[in-house]
């Protein structure tokens, strides 16, 4: 195995949030701890976005609460392979529940980015979209560069799910873009923007 290969994917994790997020409408977004929740802050921060600060292994788990609690609303989950990994028991709740509504968008950089780029699982050849597809999860898949990630959107956005997408993104660390630092304050900003007060 080449641990060095996702160095040089081509997908850019910033690019990525952008066109995922870009028209998001009322979509709720959880984004998991570190990069991702950084990405997505990048791409604007927004009420309806819930960008974890630790909870590490939780953000599918979290997007599929969302996802019964509100089955009219889109919810899109965008979190790292390391947050994936630690919940991968999640995926097979998520495919006994099969939630029409909830995409979950793993950026796959096959790296431990936020805690100095150790290598992951999948640097090793851990295929997450094929443990999805196993769990039960119909709509699956990996992305590599940006033709794919282009043929993705749909399904990731607006497509019956259960959805599940590895998006490889290069291993690259990035200038933060801070979310809201109060957890308390960003639950409650999410829940007004939800629900009203
Ligand atoms: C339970 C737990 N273990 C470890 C950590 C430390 N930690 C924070 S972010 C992170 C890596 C996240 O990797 P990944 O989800 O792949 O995101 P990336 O930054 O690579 O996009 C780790 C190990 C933590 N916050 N919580």
């Amino acid at each position: 195995m080449d641990l060095t290969q996702s160095e040089r994917f081509s997908l850019r994790r910033r690019e990525v949030a952008r066109a995922l997020l870009a028209d998001r409408g009322d979509m709720l977004v959880v984004a998991g701890l570190g990069s991702t929740a950084w990405d997505v802050t990048a791409a604007g921060d927004h009420p309806l976005n819930l960008p974890l600060w630790g909870a590490m292994g939780g953000a599918a788990a979290i997007g599929l609460g969302l996802a019964l609690a509100q089955p009219d609303r889109r919810v899109l989950v965008i979190t790292g392979d390391g947050d994936m990994l630690m919940g991968l028991g999640s995926l097979a709740t998520i495919a006994v529940q099969q939630p029409a509504n909830l995409a979950i968008v793993v950026f796959d950089n096959e790296r431990y980015g936020e805690t100095g780029m150790q290598p992951t699982h999948t640097a090793h050849g851990v295929d997450l979209a094929a443990m999805a597809h196993g769990a039960g999860i119909a709509v699956t898949g990996t992305v590599h560069g940006a033709a794919a990630l282009e043929a993705a959107l749909p399904a990731i956005r607006a497509e019956p799910g259960p959805v599940f997408y590895a998006v490889k993104v290069r291993a690259e660390s990035l200038p933060f873009a801070l979310p809201p630092k109060d957890g308390a304050w960003l639950k409650d900003r999410f829940r007004h923007a939800l629900l009203g007060r």
